[in-house]
């Protein structure tokens, strides 16, 4: 059978179980994982605030997960096309807050939502280190 390319994209910003976990899940379902970290001015667009975190150190710290194979800059949600096609991905995956979103991608790729692990997040984190200082 034929290795699957699995991709996803994300800030990854304040690095997380829940990021470590759909990094996991992801992989799992292949048999090389390509990861999208967005860059600064992506996130600034989507999210309004500049992450914690800069692109160049995010690509690290996701670079250097076990179940990661390889890492590029996500510069614009609309190249989702263009980064399958790129990196001949056989399946995206992306967490269920984008569920839907990317289905009219199926025509190229699987396309595959995972659910987010509960009660953890880079927005909660960053709330409780300032409420704690
Ligand atoms: N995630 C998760 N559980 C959490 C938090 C995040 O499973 N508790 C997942 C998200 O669903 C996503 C990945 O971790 O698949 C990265 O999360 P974010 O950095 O919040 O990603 P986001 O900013 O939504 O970027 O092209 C789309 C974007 O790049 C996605």
């Amino acid at each position: 059978m034929a290795s699957k390319t699995v991709i996803t994209f994300g800030t990854f910003d304040v690095f997380h179980v829940g990021h470590v976990r759909v990094l996991n899940r992801s992989a799992a379902l292949g048999d090389r994982l390509v990861v999208g970290v967005s860059s600064d001015n992506l996130n600034f667009a989507k999210k309004g605030r500049n992450p914690v975190f800069s692109q160049d150190e995010r690509l690290e710290i996701v670079a250097n997960v076990k179940a990661v194979d390889a890492v590029f800059i996500e510069e614009s949600l609309e190249q989702k096309r263009d980064y399958v096609l790129e990196h001949k991905a056989d399946i995206l995956v992306m967490g269920d807050d984008w569920q839907g979103k990317f289905d009219f991608l199926s025509d190229i790729c699987q396309v595959v939502y995972l659910p987010r692990t509960p009660s953890v997040s880079t927005t909660a984190i960053i709330e409780q280190i300032v409420g704690s200082s």
